[in-house]
């Protein structure tokens, strides 16, 4: 791909690239067409984004839904390996959100990080355990969260850390490119298509199919997002319909109005199911195995 000049504009304006190198990668995209970052292992370096994080004396929140079999099944994975590797270094505050607060796992947290748990109902579909967490994060983000926090990243449980996860991935807004679908053509991407649909995207629209599994950014970038998405899925209920892929679908629709400031590789929240790659170099999330029979019932 080479240097992307528009790329490197918006980098001077971006606090925490730690110094991309673009260039770095060339058998992969490094820059939106929009000038945004798409961050590959190699195009930035750890250690100047860390300096620059500490600079700013950030609080940085990581929020998580474990709601039913979802707590005993994957909570503490994701928080132990989270301490491993997400913003080691940084002041971090967790949020977790759950209908039994007593039966979250204690995780021993080094300094400077804290768990804060947020009791939430438990719904009855799980399609609505899913769609409700953006209604809920908008409250939390116009709340407590959102005082303490600079930066956000709001993150499914159904995975672990296996790699650095740090400042590198700080932006105004940052989306993640989906593991399964970053080498598909536009056309065949599960966009929601149903025109009445908040979320629908019509056929040529779309940039690329995000992950919900990992967005981010600042605050109010998030208070943004979250009611974009909580609006959209009220809307469609109202009219009787469910976007194909839930809030990712809303999600999806959001990042297609409103450009994410950076892009992670799909090296950020990888499927190991896919197998390797050569150009997924250090995988930093991976997905947990799922039992669909146990959980989805
Ligand atoms: C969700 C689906 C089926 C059965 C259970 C649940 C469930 C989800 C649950 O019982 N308890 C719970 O806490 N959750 C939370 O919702 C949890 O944080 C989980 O990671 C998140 C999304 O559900 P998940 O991970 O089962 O959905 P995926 O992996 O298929 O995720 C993608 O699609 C979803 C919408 O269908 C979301 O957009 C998600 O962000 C995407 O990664
Ligand atoms: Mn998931």
């Amino acid at each position: 791909m080479g240097v992307c000049p528009s790329a490197r504009m918006a980098l001077l304006r971006d606090n925490f690239t730690g110094l991309l190198h673009p260039w770095a990668r060339p058998e992969v995209l490094t820059c939106t067409s929009w000038g945004a970052p798409i961050i590959w292992d190699g195009t930035f370096d750890p250690a100047v984004a860390q300096r620059e994080a500490l600079q700013q004396n950030l609080t940085i929140a990581l929020t998580v839904f474990a709601v039913g079999r979802y707590l005993e099944k994957y909570l503490a994975r994701f928080l132990e390996t989270a301490e491993q590797h997400f913003m080691v270094g940084q002041r971090v505050v967790y949020y977790v959100f759950t209908e039994r607060p007593d039966a979250v796992p204690r995780v021993a947290l080094a300094p400077g990080r804290l768990l804060r748990v947020e009791r939430v109902a438990r719904e009855r579909r799980w399609q609505d355990v899913s769609m409700q967490r953006m209604h809920t994060l908008h409250e939390a983000l116009g709340g407590r969260l959102g005082r303490e926090a600079r930066f956000v990243f709001c993150m499914d449980v159904d995975q672990y850390f296996h790699g650095a996860f740090g400042p590198e991935a700080l932006a105004e807004s940052v989306a993640q490119l989906h593991s399964w679908h970053y080498r598909w053509p536009r056309w065949l991407l599960p966009y929601e298509r149903d025109a009445r649909s908040a979320a629908a995207l019509a056929p040529g629209e779309g940039d690329f199919y995000y992950h919900a599994a990992v967005f981010g950014g600042s605050v109010a970038a998030l208070r943004g997002l979250t009611a974009h998405c909580a609006q959209g899925q009220r809307r469609d209920r109202e009219l009787g319909l469910e976007a194909r892929w839930h809030d990712e679908s809303h999600l999806n629709k959001f990042f297609w109005l409103h450009k994410p400031a950076k892009v992670l590789s799909p090296e950020f929240c990888w499927s190991p199911d896919i197998g390797s790659r050569a150009e997924i170099r250090r995988p930093r999330l991976l997905w947990a195995p799922k039992e669909y029979a146990l959980l989805r019932d």
